[in-house]
C-alpha cells in the first residue's frame, strides 16, 4: 500500500513539474518556439545518450555489489556444478554482448546526432556485414543450445536400476507438501486421490489393497535424505499445478494433477556441512542482523534463523502459495535409517486410526 501511494505521489509531482515547465515556457517571450529540433537540442540528446549508457553500466555494477550475495551459492547435489556452469557461461555471454552492444548503440546515437546541413547517407545493404552479424549469433546460440541439451539430457536421465536409488514421492496440495518413502521393498504402492480417507489418516490416497503400499511411509513434516545416495522423486499433485523446487540442489519439476512427473538427484552436502559453508555463514549472518533489528523494533519474524534446506512450491498455486514449503534434512545414511525407523508405515497408520 505504501509503495502504491509513493508511486502515485511521484507521478503527481512529475505531472506538476511538467505543467510548471509549460507555464514557464509560455511566459517566455521572443524565444524559439519551433517544434523542430535545432543543433542545441540534438547535442543535448547526444549527451543524454551517453548519460544513459553510464546509468545502465552503473546500475549493473551496483546490483552485483548490493545483491551478489543472495545468489544460491555452493550447489548441494552431484549435478549441481554442471548446472551452475551452464548458467554461468550463459550469463557471462549475455553480459559480454550486452556491454559491447549497448556501448556501440549509444556511441553511434551520439556520433551521428542531427546537425544542421548534415545529410544521412543512403546505404541500402552490405552482404558481408549482414553475413557477419547473422553467423556470429547463429554459432553462439547453436553452441549454447547444444550445450544446454546435453546438460538437460544428462540431468534427466533417470535410470531406476542404476546406483541403488531410493524412491520418494512428493505429494503437492494447496498448500503443503507430503513425502512418501517406498519402504523396505522400495516400490511405491498404488495411490489415487479418490482413495483419500481422512478418518483413516490415509492423507494421500494410498491403495489399502496394494501390498506394495503397506510398508510405505508418509512424512508430513520433514523430508529426510541420506547424503551420497541417488534419490528418485516421483511428483504428484492433488489439485492444481505446483512445482517442486529445491534450489540448493538445483532441482525443479512441475507437479501435474492426473500424472506422475519425476526428477532425480544425489545430495552431496549434509545440512550440517552446508551450515558451515563460508557463503552460507555469511548469508545467515546477514539475515540474522536484519532479524536482530526487527527484534529491537518489536516486529515479528525476528527469531534468530538457522539454515535448512527447503522444498518450495514454484508455481503460483493460490493464496498461501508463498508459504508452501517443507524442510529438507540431508544427513548420514545411519541418521537417515534411524529417522525412517521411527516413522509409522502405512499399515501401522491405518491400524492406529481404527
Ligand atoms: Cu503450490
Amino acid at each position: 500500500m505504501t509503495a502504491l501511494l509513493t508511486i502515485i505521489v511521484l507521478l503527481l509531482v512529475a505531472i506538476a513539474i511538467w505543467q510548471m515547465t509549460k507555464i514557464f515556457e509560455l511566459s517566455q517571450v521572443n524565444t524559439d518556439n519551433s517544434q523542430v529540433a535545432n543543433d542545441k537540442d540534438n547535442k543535448l540528446n547526444g549527451y543524454l545518450m551517453f548519460g544513459f549508457l553510464i546509468f545502465i553500466y552503473l546500475i549493473t555494477i551496483y546490483s552485483f555489489w548490493a545483491w551478489g550475495d543472495v545468489l544460491l551459492g555452493t550447489p548441494a547435489s552431484e549435478h549441481g556444478p554442471e548446472y551452475d556452469s551452464l548458467m554461468n557461461i550463459s550469463m557471462a555471454l549475455i553480459f559480454f554482448v550486452q556491454i559491447v552492444t549497448q556501448a556501440l548503440l549509444h556511441w553511434f546515437a551520439y556520433k551521428y546526432k542531427g546537425q544542421k546541413g548534415k545529410k544521412a547517407l543512403f546505404y541500402a545493404d552490405n552482404d558481408k556485414l549482414e553475413f557477419i552479424w547473422t553467423i556470429i549469433p547463429v554459432i553462439t546460440l547453436a553452441g549454447l543450445i547444444i550445450y544446454g541439451l546435453f546438460t538437460w539430457t544428462s540431468l534427466m536421465d533417470i535410470d531406476q536400476e542404476e546406483g541403488d536409488p531410493i524412491i520418494i514421492e512428493l505429494y503437492a496440495q494447496q498448500f503443503n507438501w507430503k513425502a512418501r518413502y517406498a519402504g523396505e521393498d522400495n516400490v511405491l504402492g498404488q495411490a489415487n486421490v479418490r482413495l483419500i480417507d481422512i478418518n483413516k489418516n490415509n492423507v494421500i490416497g494410498i491403495d489399502e489393497a496394494d501390498s506394495y503400499g503397506q510398508d510405505d511411509i508418509v512424512s508430513q513434516s520433514e523430508l529426510h535424505l541420506p547424503v551420497g545416495r541417488k534419490i528418485i522423486f516421483k511428483m504428484r499433485s492433488q489439485d492444481v499445478l505446483h512445482s517442486a523446487y529445491m534450489p540448493h540442489f538445483r532441482a525443479q519439476m512441475n507437479c501435474v494433477p492426473g500424472m506422475i512427473t519425476q526428477f532425480s538427484f544425489t545430495p552431496t552436502v549434509t545440512t550440517e556441512e552446508m551450515r558451515m559453508d563460508p557463503d552460507m555463514v555469511q548469508k545467515v549472518q546477514k539475515i540474522n542482523k536484519i532479524r536482530a533489528e526487527r527484534r529491537a523494533n518489536g516486529d515479528d519474524n525476528a527469531d534468530a534463523w538457522e539454515f535448512d534446506y527447503v522444498l518450495l512450491c514454484n508455481k503460483i498455486c493460490g493464496s498461501s502459495h508463498y508459504n508452501m514449503q517443507m524442510k529438507i534434512v540431508v544427513e548420514s545414511q545411519e541418521d537417515f535409517d534411524a529417522w525412517l525407523e521411527g516413522q509409522d508405515t502405512f499399515k501401522q497408520t491405518i491400524a492406529k486410526a481404527e
